[in-house]
């Protein structure tokens, strides 16, 4: 039986209470095993709802699971898509306050900016260079809603895919000025260096991210309009953190960003 639209307000309401108040919940799919893609879009769309309906803005948009050290360390197997709103952003050095978080991980990304709207079926890695204004690097924070940070791909969805904050900065750069596939990235956890690798990570290139985003928004009837931030996915695992832990990633050419957890 499909679930009722009072069903998925429910659940986004639920899901979101666990967000503001920092506190575990259990999956969505324990209660609704049947729960389908359609239906754990629903949930996270109306999540969104309720933010703009408070004053939130629409500041970004997210790929997740893009990457397969990601994809192992979570146990799934396809790419997420999901949001951000301005509530999420950490300015560039900035602090995040670990209150209010529950159990948060940071995963070094590659963000896109775009010129141009992209829209699917049929959106490709071509069209989204072209599209493309700049490349930055990017920090996103996640915090799983559910118990111990672990998930089905449905229950991770209706979870608006873990997004919780983010951090962009460092050096804009067009997409002609660097290899998206080759670039080196080093995250370091208190100058330690913990996690490195190379875009190609990213589903062989991250712009196909943004390509498989534009088509997941293509089957909604909806595009990525230009001048959005899109964050390609986690090119590592992600690697937890606590207050008192300061964050740095470096991207080859690209400059850095970081943040302090407090
Ligand atoms: C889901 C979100 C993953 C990424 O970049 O792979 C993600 C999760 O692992 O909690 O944002
Ligand atoms: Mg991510």
């Amino acid at each position: 039986m499909p679930l009722s639209a009072h069903t998925i307000e429910g659940l986004a309401e639920r899901l979101e209470a666990c967000q503001l108040d920092a506190r575990e919940t259990h999956k969505i799919t324990d209660d609704y095993p049947d729960l389908t893609w359609q239906e754990a879009y629903a949930i996270q769309a109306a999540i969104l709802a309720r933010k703009l309906a408070r004053g939130r803005k629409l500041v970004g948009l997210k790929a997740g699971l893009t990457s397969t050290a990601k994809m192992k360390q979570m146990g799934v197997t396809s790419p997420v898509f999901g949001f951000m709103t301005d509530d999420y952003a950490v300015p560039h050095g900035g602090e995040c306050p670990v209150q209010g978080l529950i159990h948060p991980r940071v995963e070094p990304e590659i963000a896109f900016v775009t010129k141009k709207a992209l829209k699917g079926p049929g959106c490709h890695i071509a069209a989204v260079l072209e599209a493309t204004d700049f490349v930055i690097p990017g920090i996103e924070v996640i915090d799983s809603r559910y118990r111990d940070f672990k998930f089905d791909l449905k229950s991770v969805v209706a979870d608006n895919t873990s997004a919780a904050r983010f951090v962009i900065g460092g050096q804009p750069t067009r997409v002609d000025q660097v290899d998206l596939r080759t670039v080196g990235i080093v995250m370091e956890k208190n100058g330690e260096p913990v996690a490195f690798g190379a875009g190609a990570a990213v589903l062989g290139h991250p712009a196909t991210a943004i390509a498989m985003l534009a088509n997941h928004l293509g089957e909604l009837g909806q595009e990525i309009p230009a001048g959005t931030l899109i964050l390609s996915g986690g090119i590592t695992e992600a690697i937890p953190v606590a207050a008192g832990d300061h964050i740095s990633l470096h991207v080859h050419g690209m400059g850095s960003t970081g943040l302090r957890f407090v």
